[in-house]
């Protein structure tokens, strides 16, 4: 008898900017992952100011999901899919992000999408903002950091809210939203990036910015919240976090107490606020550590208490530790901490851990007590083409297969789990690293980081795997 819900929503997820290609197809504009060049470990991906300077392949190009989606989303229905996780490029229907009408060619583009997941009864999981802020935007105002950015958000919500009823009803406002705490973050999710042009991991740091983009966020985020709470009761709306489990370094108090304050900026601060509808008590001991300030206008309370969200999502790919020794600390993986001696990680240094996916997952049901999905985890691997013609990718079943005994291991807990979405269920771009060598699908696509590639699609092992997985309704793994 299956632990999960009857109605568990198992699907994928993907990104618009990293799947779609199609950059500058029907009017559409440059948002600032367009701006991104590719990379590899050995030259990592940059944001170039000079549109021109980027590269066509592999993030421009993608996967190409504008002209496979029929033969995608067959393949999504083929292994069962209940939802499908994606998000919408806010340039393709405001080019600029500050037109007044939007682009119909964009918006068909969308409903075509749709009706095509309708035909195989899978249901639309809809980012609205998933690294794709008009580079127009990040040019005038410094991105986040204006607060005119709201009043371009809100339209392009309710441009696409109405648009879509009876077609979409989940919906995430912004992707990772707390990758914004960070510096690395900044560039793809606040985009206080004007004039900035060098690698992603040289971003500059200037908590400032980010802190003031992300108070913008929120007000954008519980404004649309309530827009659709009162405009269309059917929609269920949901935030999107990276959950970054983290442990104390040892049992040393004051290691424990470093490992409060990096769970609260980079696991709590945004949710707080977007569940809760306010700051937190410890909201302000942040600022002050960082010397910011933030600049808030009288209505913003009541705005933030008006939108609060119906569930919990979040991404989930990795752990670290923390200690209080700052030379300790360390260089782990891409959300900081030191290496947990305990793991594996994976070839791109993201530190293997199931358990610490069922730890998040009571965490945050126990804090909040909503809903909770799992919308981002799996494996980037370098998948190689076997000489039968075939993928055989059993250390991805071997990670997937172990989360999902988590979450059911949390749903034992007394944790409500709606469903997973595992990252890239077909090959798309990484979002870090700008490669399309780092690959999480089920689905195998033929593009390679020089460009080449036709672009077909192969099914890997793990695609008839996960199609059991959830037939059996997770009880077959
Ligand atoms: C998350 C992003 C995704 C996705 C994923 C995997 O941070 O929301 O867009 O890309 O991570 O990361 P990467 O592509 O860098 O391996």
């Amino acid at each position: 008898m299956s632990i999960l819900r009857k109605d568990f929503l198992w699907g994928g997820a993907t990104a618009a900017n990293q799947y779609e290609g199609a950059w500058d197809v029907d009017g559409k504009g440059a948002s600032i992952s367009d701006h991104c060049t590719n990379g590899s470990h050995t030259s990592p991906k940059r944001v170039t100011i000079n549109f021109e300077e980027g590269t066509l392949y592999p993030s421009r190009e993608a996967t190409d999901f504008y002209h496979h989606y029929k033969e995608d989303i067959a393949l999504a229905a083929e292994m069962g899919f209940k939802v499908f996780r994606m998000s919408i490029n806010w340039t393709r229907i405001f080019p600029t992000g500050m037109e007044d009408k939007p682009l119909e060619a964009g918006l068909k583009f969308y409903d075509n999408v749709f009706d095509e997941l309708k035909k195989y009864n899978i249901e639309p999981l809809v980012t609205i903002s998933h690294y794709e802020m008009p580079y127009a935007l990040i040019e005038k105002y410094n991105g986040w950091e204006g607060r005119e950015c709201i009043n371009y958000f809100y339209h392009y919500c309710e441009t696409i809210f109405e648009r879509y009823k009876g077609k979409v009803k989940y919906w995430l406002t912004f992707n990772e939203i707390n990758s914004g705490t960070q510096a690395i973050g900044s560039v793809l999710s606040t985009g206080t990036v004007k004039g900035f042009d060098g690698p992603l991991y040289e971003a500059p740091d200037k908590p400032q910015e980010r802190y003031q983009a992300l108070h913008h966020q929120f007000l954008a985020s519980a404004r649309v919240i309530k827009l659709a709470h009162e405009k269309y009761p059917d929609y269920k709306m949901g935030n999107m976090c990276i959950f970054a489990t983290s442990y104390p370094m040892t049992c040393n108090p004051e290691d424990v107490l470093a490992n409060q304050e990096f769970m609260r900026k980079m696991n709590w601060y945004c949710s707080d606020v977007h569940v809760r509808g306010k700051y937190p008590s410890y909201a302000k001991k942040i600022w002050d550590k960082l010397g910011v300030n933030i600049k808030m206008e009288p209505e913003d309370e009541d705005i933030l208490k008006e939108g609060k969200v119906d569930f919990y999502t979040f991404s989930y790919y990795m752990s670290s530790c923390i200690s209080a020794q700052a030379d300790k600390s360390g260089d782990g993986n891409i959300i900081g901490g030191a290496p947990n001696p305990y793991l594996e990680a994976s070839d791109w240094g993201w530190q293997i851990d199931p358990t610490g996916l069922r730890y998040a997952l009571n965490e945050i049901y126990d804090r909040y007590e909503i809903p909770v999905m799992v919308v981002e985890n799996g494996l980037g691997a370098r998948d190689e083409i076997s000489e039968d013609g075939k993928i055989h990718d059993s250390y991805r079943i071997d990670y997937l297969k172990k989360h999902i005994k988590a979450m059911i291991g949390a749903v034992q807990d007394g944790v409500d789990l709606m469903g997973y979405t595992p990252w890239g269920w077909i090959d798309v771009v990484s979002a870090s690293t700008g490669e399309m060598a780092k690959r999480y699908g089920f689905v195998y696509v033929d593009k390679y980081d020089d460009g080449t590639g036709d672009l077909s699609r192969r099914k890997k092992d793990s695609f008839e795997w996960y199609k059991k997985v959830i037939a059996s309704n997770g009880d077959e793994l």
